[in-house]
C-alpha cells in the first residue's frame, strides 16, 4: 500500500482565533485527517516575535489546543503538539538560518507589515520568522501545508531553502528534505477585515470590530457583521477585482465558505435583496457554523489534565520524527555525532 502523505500546519497563540484563521486554515485541516498523516502544532515560538504577556501566552496556547479539538481535529487521528516543547525546531532553524539570505528575508510582506506595526520592536526573530517556519515544515518531511493566502510567500521561501539545501547535500541519494506545497481552501483563503475590507482580517488588529473571534458572543458576532463596512451602491454582486465592492465581496466569500455553496449562486440569490437582509443571513450562517464548536470548546474547559496529556504525548512523538530529520541534517553539515 502506498504510504500516506504528510500534512503539517499550525497557528500562533497570539490572540483570539478569528473567523479568518478558521476558514483560511483550521476548517481545511479537518477533512485531511481521513487520508493523510496530519501534524498540527501550536506555534508559540513564532508568537514571541511580538511581545506577549507570559500568563496570557500560556493560557492561549492551551486554549488554541481546545479550539483545534473543538473544530474537529481528533487527537486520536492527528498529532498535536506545542512547538516550544520540541527543541528540534529551534535547532533546525539555526542551521537553516545559515542557508537563507538577508535579501530574501527582506522581501517578505509579513515582515514589512509587522515592522510598520511594531516599529519599537523590530527584532531579529521577526526577521528570521520564515526560517523557523521552514524548519517546522521540513522537520516532518511534509508534503502539503494547508494555510491561508497570506502565508504562501513563506511556503515559497521554505521551498527555496529546501531546494538549496538539497542541491548542496543530497548527492545521488534521496533528497534530505521533501519539497512541500501550500494548500489553499476553495473559499476563505483570505477573509478581509470587517472594518477595512481591503485589509486582511487579523487577530492582532487593535479594532475588535475588524474581526470575528470564534469565541465572541453570538450577538456580538451578529452585530459585527451588521456593522461591517460595505458601499453605497446597494447592489449585491461579486466583483473580486473591484475594491469598492470589497465589503460585499468579503461577506459573499464568508457566506460561501461557511455554507459550502458557490459564491456566484449566493450572489444571484441575493441580487434583488438589500444589504440588511443579506447581512442578517450571513450572521446567522456564521453563528450556526460556530455554535457546535463553542459547545465542544466549553466541554473541554476544566479538562486541563486531558489537554496536558495530549501535549506531552504529542511532543514525544513529534520529537522522534523531528529528531530523525535533524540527525540527517547534522550529519550532512558536518557536526560530530
Ligand atoms: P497575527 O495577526 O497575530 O499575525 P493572524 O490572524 O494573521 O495573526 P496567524 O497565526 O498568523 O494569524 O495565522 C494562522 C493561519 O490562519 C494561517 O494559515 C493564516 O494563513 C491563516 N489566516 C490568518 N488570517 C487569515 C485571513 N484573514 N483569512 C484567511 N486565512 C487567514
Ligand atoms: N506563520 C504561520 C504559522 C506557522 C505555520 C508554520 C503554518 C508557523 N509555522 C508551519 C504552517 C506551517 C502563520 O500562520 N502566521
Amino acid at each position: 500500500m502506498e504510504e500516506k502523505k504528510t500534512i503539517f500546519s499550525g497557528v500562533q497563540p497570539s490572540g483570539n482565533i478569528t473567523l479568518g484563521n478558521y476558514l483560511g486554515a483550521i476548517k481545511n485541516w479537518i477533512d485531511l485527517q481521513e487520508n493523510y498523516n496530519c501534524i498540527y502544532a501550536m506555534m508559540d515560538m513564532h508568537a514571541i516575535t511580538v511581545r506577549q504577556n507570559p500568563q496570557e501566552l500560556r493560557k492561549r496556547t492551551l486554549d488554541l489546543l481546545k479550539i483545534y479539538i473543538a473544530c474537529g481535529i481528533d487527537p486520536e487521528k492527528s498529532l498535536l503538539f506545542i512547538q516550544s516543547q520540541v527543541p528540534a525546531h529551534a535547532q533546525l532553524a539555526w542551521v537553516l538560518n545559515c542557508f537563507t539570505y538577508m535579501g530574501e528575508l527582506s522581501r517578505m510582506t509579513q515582515f514589512k507589515d509587522k515592522c510598520a506595526k511594531h516599529a519599537d520592536n523590530i527584532n531579529a526573530g521577526l526577521f528570521t520568522y520564515p526560517v523557523l517556519m521552514a524548519a517546522d515544515i521540513l522537520l516532518y518531511q511534509a508534503d502539503l501545508v494547508p494555510v491561508g493566502k497570506d502565508q504562501m510567500q513563506h511556503i515559497e521561501i521554505t521551498r527555496d531553502i529546501a531546494q538549496r539545501f538539497n542541491a548542496l547535500y543530497s548527492g545521488e541519494g534521496k533528497p534530505v528534505f521533501t519539497m512541500p506545497e501550500g494548500f489553499l481552501p476553495k473559499a476563505g483563503a483570505k477573509v478581509m477585515s470587517l472594518a477595512e475590507p481591503t485589509k486582511k482580517m487579523s487577530k492582532s488588529d487593535e479594532n475588535p470590530k475588524a474581526y470575528i473571534s470564534i469565541l465572541d458572543d453570538f450577538n456580538v458576532i451578529a452585530n459585527k457583521i451588521k456593522s461591517a463596512i460595505t458601499d453605497s451602491e446597494g447592489v449585491i454582486e461579486y466583483r473580486p477585482d473591484d475594491d469598492t465592492k470589497a465589503g460585499i465581496n468579503n461577506l459573499l466569500t464568508i457566506m460561501s465558505a461557511v455554507t459550502g455553496r458557490e459564491i456566484e449562486k449566493i450572489a444571484e440569490e441575493y441580487s434583488t435583496k438589500g444589504y440588511g437582509d443579506f447581512k442578517k443571513d450571513v450572521a446567522e450562517a456564521v453563528v450556526e457554523e460556530i455554535r457546535p464548536i463553542r459547545t465542544r470548546y466549553d466541554e473541554l474547559s476544566g479538562n486541563k489534565d486531558y489537554l496536558m496529556d495530549i501535549c506531552k504525548k504529542g511532543a514525544e512523538e513529534a520529537g522522534k520524527i523531528a529528531g530523525r530529520t535533524l540527525s540527517k541534517v547534522y550529519k550532512k553539515v558536518g557536526f560530530v555525532m
